[in-house]
């Protein structure tokens, strides 16, 4: 299988690792460490040396409760880390919900876009549809406002799977070709604990057909619960996760912690392939 990317066509023989460089004050595990383009790029380049495969950068934080930024302050957080990094030679992504965000970042050089709202925004499909960058379609159940205050599914699976193939169906009606579709259930956007192990271990079903999947579990939430440890100490508990992940099929896993889940994939990789 082949994702386009921008100007990038990658190949998914083996899972990417996607990194995390985010450029806010407020994210729940690294907020204000790489607020300034400086510092952001130095962490990209540091990921790059670990290993990841493309990074994804974001200017508003989607934990939950966070406080929506403007157009203005977003843009001016990673247009010009994005502009910076254009040599760096893996695809970049851009974390928005902002069609005219998505627009300006496609022009300046990104690859991918990344989309928590699944492009639900009036405008986003049509933002993105012309141009050549990729596209992750992620599902939540509410806004980050109110997302984890009681989050409700009949079967969690049947319901994620079913909103990420209308999104692909409307994705490809807008114009969006399926070599640049990702679809990404959305580990802790509107889930309980239970609701993302039962993903999690199902993850095999939430593929439309020929579409991959990408997957973030990184210091989530319920790696905390199921590990009793701060966002700050959760390395080994995502670790494990992202290997589960690539086990149950994703393409893709965004991570925060490039080398150490490098190392674990590699381990993975050598016993899973086929001899
Ligand atoms: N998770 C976060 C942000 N963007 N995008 C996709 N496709 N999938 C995810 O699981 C996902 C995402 C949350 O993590 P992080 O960026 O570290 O935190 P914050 O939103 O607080 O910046």
């Amino acid at each position: 299988m082949f994702l386009n990317c921008g100007r990038f066509r990658l190949t998914l023989d083996r899972p990417l690792l996607m990194g995390v460089i985010n450029v806010t004050p407020d994210s729940f595990s690294d907020g204000g460490l790489y607020l300034n383009t400086a510092a952001a790029v130095a962490h990209a380049r540091q990921l790059i040396d670990e290993g990841a495969d493309l990074l994804d950068i974001g200017g508003e934080s989607t934990r939950p409760g966070a406080v929506p930024v403007t157009l203005d302050e977003e843009r001016r957080r990673v247009l010009p880390v994005l502009e910076a990094l254009a040599d760096a030679g893996v695809p970049l992504s851009i974390d928005t919900q902002k069609p005219e965000l998505m627009r300006e970042a496609a022009a300046a050089g990104a690859a991918m876009i990344n989309d928590v709202n699944g492009f639900e925004a009036q405008g986003a499909l049509a933002a993105v549809a012309a141009g050549h960058c990729a596209i992750c379609i992620m599902h939540k159940q509410g806004s980050p406002q109110d997302m984890q205050q009681s989050p409700q599914y009949t079967d969690v699976v049947t319901e994620v799977r079913d909103y990420l193939q209308q999104r692909v169906a409307a994705a490809q009606q807008a114009g969006v070709s399926r070599e640049r579709l990702l679809v990404d259930p959305g580990f802790g956007f509107g889930k309980t604990l239970n609701h993302n192990l039962e993903l999690l271990r199902r993850l095999d079903e939430i593929a439309a057909p020929g579409v991959p999947v990408l997957a973030g579990l990184s210091r989530k939430s319920m790696i905390g619960k199921l590990t009793g440890r701060d966002a700050g100490d959760r390395l080994a508990g995502s670790v494990a996760a992202a290997l589960f992940a690539v086990q149950r099929g994703a393409a893709i896993v965004r991570v925060h912690d490039v080398a150490a889940t490098r190392d674990a994939l590699a381990v993975w990789g050598a016993v899973n392939k086929p001899h």
